[in-house]
């Protein structure tokens, strides 16, 4: 079979990307067409992203596709980050500048949402952890500050939705990247109207939810004229990074949740793929979160903070006048004494600090930890609380699903991170399997091949991945250590 071209949009936190993905039927390969910078921008004490510059870029990625790969194209699809949306009036007019889910509004927002509707119930109805970047406090927040916006608003969309808005004029949400919302139940797969309600957020502002794989109709014919692309299809992948990423991961045990993964970039997100949601008190307690898959799967979750940790303590860095690239803090890291300082990477102090730098060095100064100094004990400390963190998640999930995870598969760019590899494994003490890098293009894509009827299941989506990709095994060794290690961070974290 020749190949077929899909094309995926894929948004993160600090980079773009148009990609082609070739599908001969057995494999993928992937060609980035286009990459480009992405961030928050700080406009008079407010964080917010410069969708329109992205819609630029977007549409020059799409102008390079189609002088190379022109009629073969098939289809094409965004996924970003989770949680951040865009309001539009009645008339389609994009309403304030879209906001970064580190914008301060949302402070105090979990405590406001369940002063009025209690924190079981909202977890009953959303089946979400209760983290403040939650597109839920973000509208409370809104609705606090600026009501009137909120109230001119006739519809909301994720921002995944809102670029398939300005590529083909739909106006509805896809269904993986919604749940990540905290207004919506992922097993009726309606909006939590009851809950929205008590909470006093219009509720007409919230569209038809669509399932991923579905057509929403042909490019604009104004994009198409710009771009040089013929009138093609656009089709909603799993709108959701990391609903594509897990989709990608290149496992055979799907249906069974003895593995784990980390989807490892700026956040890390790490769990279990489950056939039913998770519910119950246990859930509750352990804050995690069920968000919804592709085939009726959940991911039953948590998001560490992640890579955000080094790529800001890097900002500091170069702040002060040093730069690195990832591949050197990685090698000044490993290079640092182990186990100086640990934190709680998950504290909310590092959620959005001015200086994170600073952060992690208060951080340890007030839980009477020894203070890293050196830019490598920074880094160090980051990826070893990083690894000690992943372990307390999955030891929670373990208990929740009553089955032991025997491997963890790092996908994503944070893949790349042979040292938090290593860390990760020893920490676990199970191997890690990491790879691809570009888990969330591959997923965006196949998930695009299989509603043009090119793919059967989401066991096969894998397989393709498999045989698509090189994987790199890390085995866990130094226990001892470690363990003590562990004892330490638990107490740190009580
Ligand atoms: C990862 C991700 C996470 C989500 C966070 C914020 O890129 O999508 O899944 O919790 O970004 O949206």
């Amino acid at each position: 079979m020749s190949e077929r071209c899909f094309l995926a949009i894929d948004l993160g936190a600090e980079s773009g990307r148009v990609i082609a993905g070739l599908f001969d039927g057995q494999r993928v390969r992937l060609d980035e067409l286009h990459r480009f910078r992405n961030g928050p921008v700080d406009v008079a004490g407010t964080r917010r992203w410069d969708v329109l510059r992205l819609w630029t870029d977007i549409q020059d990625g799409l102008a390079k596709a189609a002088e190379k790969y022109g009629d073969s194209i098939v289809s094409v699809g965004v996924d970003t980050w989770g949680v951040d949306y865009v309001l539009l009036s009645k008339h389609e007019e994009l309403l304030g500048q879209p906001y970064n889910y580190r914008d301060p509004r949302t402070t105090g927002m979990i405590e406001y949402a369940t002063s009025k509707v209690p924190r079981s119930e909202i977890f009953a109805a959303t089946g979400l952890q209760f983290i403040p970047i939650n597109s839920l406090y973000q509208l409370l927040g809104m609705q606090q500050k600026d009501p009137e916006l909120l109230a001119s608003a006739d519809r909301l969309l994720m921002m995944p939705d809102f670029f398939h808005w300005l590529l083909c004029g739909s106006r509805v949400i896809e269904f993986t990247n919604a749940t990540t919302s905290q207004c919506l139940n992922p097993v009726t797969r309606d909006w939590a109207v009851d809950m929205l309600r008590k909470l006093e957020i219009p509720t007409h502002i919230f569209p038809e939810v669509v399932s991923p794989g579905t057509k929403l109709g042909p490019l604009r014919e104004e994009v198409a004229r710009a771009t040089g692309l013929p009138r093609l299809d656009v089709v909603t992948p799993a709108t959701h990074d990391t609903a594509c990423a897990v989709a990608a991961v290149p496992t055979s045990h799907t249906g069974r949740a003895n593995w784990a993964y980390i989807s490892s970039g700026t956040w890390s997100l790490i769990g279990v793929e489950v056939q039913e949601a998770i519910l119950g008190e246990e859930a509750l307690a352990q804050n995690v979160t069920n968000e919804g898959g592709i085939d009726g799967t959940y991911r039953l979750l948590k998001n560490v903070m992640g890579l955000w940790l080094v790529q800001e303590c890097r900002r500091s860095f170069e702040r002060a006048g040093r730069s690195y690239d990832y591949e050197e803090l990685t090698r000044i890291a490993s290079e640092a004494e182990p186990f100086k300082a640990l934190i709680d990477p998950n504290d909310e102090s590092f959620l959005s600090p001015a200086d994170m730098v600073e952060a992690i060095q208060n951080w340890c100064r007030s839980h009477g930890e020894p203070v890293p100094e050196s830019d490598g004990a920074l880094v160090r400390c980051a990826l070893e609380s990083l690894a000690l963190k992943y372990r307390q998640v999955l030891e929670g999930i373990e208990r929740l699903t009553g089955e032991k995870v025997e491997v963890i598969h790092v996908v994503g760019g944070g893949s790349k991170n042979a040292l938090l590899n290593q860390l990760t494994a020893d920490a676990c003490g199970v191997p890690v399997i990491a790879g691809p890098t570009e888990a969330t293009a591959l997923g965006n894509v196949l998930v695009q091949a299989r509603a043009a009827g090119e793919i059967g299941t989401l066991a096969d989506i894998r397989s393709v991945v498999q045989k698509s990709s090189e994987l790199e095994t890390f085995e866990p060794a130094e226990k001892a250590a470690w363990n003590d290690a562990w004892e330490r961070f638990t107490a740190l974290t009580r």
